[in-house]
């Protein structure tokens, strides 16, 4: 059982002008791409090959000696998950139950983006923003390069990469806007309500 690159949930103009189709011709065909080639090559002949993407994860976490199969492996997962969490139209204040969710923990949804784009723009260096639950505590946390939350027991609800392959085409060093993009026109809160139940 290979693991196969998804397709993308919509075509690549569908993010524009916020994330451009040039930026996701790199960050999907070649990035998102050759993570998942770089993990066939590294599972295929071990006893990894029949295992779940999910499954693969957790057990690379758990092995020093497997940080590369970790490493490609996590961030297929991150990536797929990623683009899902984006949509044409989407972003601006949260619906469904998410909303009363985060209401409750952050007061308001102002102060919930602030501690988003907070956690996106001081990741030193690549890695991820995400909002996830821990057990039943709705929390938003950070990540360094392909870490994930299935390593820590956390339940992903939405993510925003914060690698500069992810948005340098487009907004150059200005990760603050990037962020600040995504949050407020991309984030498909369907998705991420999906998650939560
Ligand atoms: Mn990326």
């Amino acid at each position: 059982m290979a693991i196969t690159l998804p397709d993308l949930p919509y075509g690549k103009d569908a993010l524009a002008p916020f994330i451009s189709a040039n930026t996701l011709d790199f960050h999907y065909d070649k990035h998102h791409k050759a993570y998942v080639d770089n993990l066939n090559k590294l599972i295929t002949g071990t006893d990894l090959e029949k295992k779940s993407l999910e499954e693969i994860i957790k057990i690379a976490a758990k092995d020093q000696s497997k940080a590369g199969i970790f490493n490609n492996a996590a961030q297929v997962w991150n990536h797929s998950f990623y683009w899902q969490c984006m949509k044409k139209a989407g972003g601006g204040v949260p619906i469904g139950a998410i909303a009363a969710k985060i209401n409750a923990v952050w007061g308001n949804y102002e102060k919930f983006v602030e501690e988003l784009k907070n956690a996106g723009a001081t990741q030193f260096g690549s890695g991820w923003a995400w909002l996830v639950l821990e057990g039943d505590q709705l929390k938003i946390t950070k990540t360094a390069n392909a870490d994930t939350p299935l390593a820590h027991s956390q339940k992903a609800l939405l993510t925003i990469d914060v690698w500069e392959h992810a948005y340098y085409l487009d907004y150059q060093n200005r990760r603050p806007d990037y962020l600040a993009s995504v949050i407020q026109n991309l984030i498909n809160w369907d998705f991420v309500n999906a998650n939560l139940s």
